[in-house]
């Protein structure tokens, strides 16, 4: 082939070339060890200085751009080999879309039934002092109530904020009630949600870290009957239906009287079911008439002020709610359990 040739088809058999093994093909064909370009290549020394002079430059040059536009072409298969042709017509892939925990959402409507009732929502910290945890809600070093609640304690960092005093997970929601009453007078009704932590077995109703709403309300004349009225009032909103309580005696050293809270079992009305073991009745908070002691510790006088308080626990509730068998999906990370709510 002469070089005029080569120039013509070399070029067109590059634009045509459909993949790469065929791109190679041409390669070999004009560049190989005995391709077409190389032959003339190689006859150069064969040829008169002078017409060396005039082919070879023109020789070099072609082989130049056959090796260029070999590069471009394979670059170019390279890049649309990797293209996948889009179908436009077909439906697009579904993104999932992200879900609230159950327990915001229950969250979420305590705020707004307590909003209604005219409560202020206060934020508390999960550290604690032995101070807020136990002593000033009246239960004291050596009293036995401290064993209610088997307590994970923190080491002491030095820093000047723990005061050389002894941290721990707060087992309650109940400090949030001293933290409050010493930076406010009353009036005032407030609830705190919170994370609490408790050293106990885990099983299908108790877990080691668990979230409970406290609720307080202090004023002058303040009595049973104020109580009784929200925690119904709350209840009934909560499930939507009428929800009879009652209250059974019960000891926190923190409240004179103190009760345990029973709700009337929203799922069988009363009739009996396995969520309330065929009582009727499902226990949802610890509560009481607020200890003049406590009042004490804040600084406010218990002749003028009274005051009732509860703490509820919050995946209890949302298992009654929601038809939650087991405390420990919450926590579970697991998909199907949130993608249903
Ligand atoms: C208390 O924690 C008191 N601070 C409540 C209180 C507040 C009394 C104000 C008086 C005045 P108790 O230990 O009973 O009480 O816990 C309250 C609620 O937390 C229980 O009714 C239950 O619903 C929930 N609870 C208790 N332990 C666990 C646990 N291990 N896992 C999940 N929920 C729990």
């Amino acid at each position: 082939m002469t070089i005029e040739e080569i120039k013509q088809q070399v070029f067109e058999e590059i634009g045509h070339a459909k993949d790469i093994k065929k791109l190679e093909e041409i390669r070999i064909k004009y560049l190989g060890r005995k391709g077409h370009l190389t032959n003339i290549l190689k006859s150069l020394k064969n040829l008169s200085l002078e017409e060396r002079k005039r082919i070879g430059p023109i020789a070099n040059e072609l082989r130049e751009k056959v090796e260029n536009a070999l590069k471009e072409k394979k670059e170019f298969l390279v890049i649309n080999a990797e293209f996948k042709p889009i179908d436009l017509t077909l439906p697009g892939k579904k993104i999932q879309r992200g879900h609230l925990h159950p327990l915001t959402v229950l969250e979420k409507q305590i705020y707004e039934i307590f909003g209604q009732l005219g409560f202020e929502i206060i934020e508390s910290s999960e550290i604690e002092t032995e101070y807020y945890n136990f002593d000033a809600l009246n239960i004291p070093p050596d009293h036995p109530a401290r064993d209610m609640w088997d307590t994970f304690w923190i080491k002491n960092d030095g820093s000047p904020k723990a005061k050389n005093q002894k941290l721990l997970l707060r087992t309650h929601t109940s400090p949030v009630q001293i933290h409050y009453m010493e930076k406010h007078e009353p009036p005032f009704r407030i609830v705190s949600p919170g994370t609490v932590y408790r050293y106990e077995a885990i099983d299908a109703s108790h877990d080691i870290q668990f979230h409970q709403l406290e609720c307080l309300v202090v004023d002058k004349n303040i009595n049973f009957a104020n109580f009784k009225f929200i925690v119904l009032a709350f209840f009934q909103k909560l499930f939507s239906k009428k929800i009879n309580v009652q209250f059974v005696p019960s000891y926190f050293p923190f409240v004179e009287p103190g009760v345990q809270i029973n709700i009337s079992c929203p799922r069988c009305n009363q009739k009996g079911c396995p969520l309330c073991k065929n009582t009727g009745w499902i226990e949802i908070a610890g509560a009481g008439m607020v200890h003049p002691k406590v009042f004490e510790y804040v600084g406010y006088n218990p002749k003028e002020w009274q005051g009732f308080a509860f703490g509820m626990g919050l995946e209890r509730i949302a298992m009654i709610k929601y038809n939650i068998p087991d405390i420990r999906l919450f926590n579970s990370g697991d998909l199907r359990f949130i993608r249903q709510f």
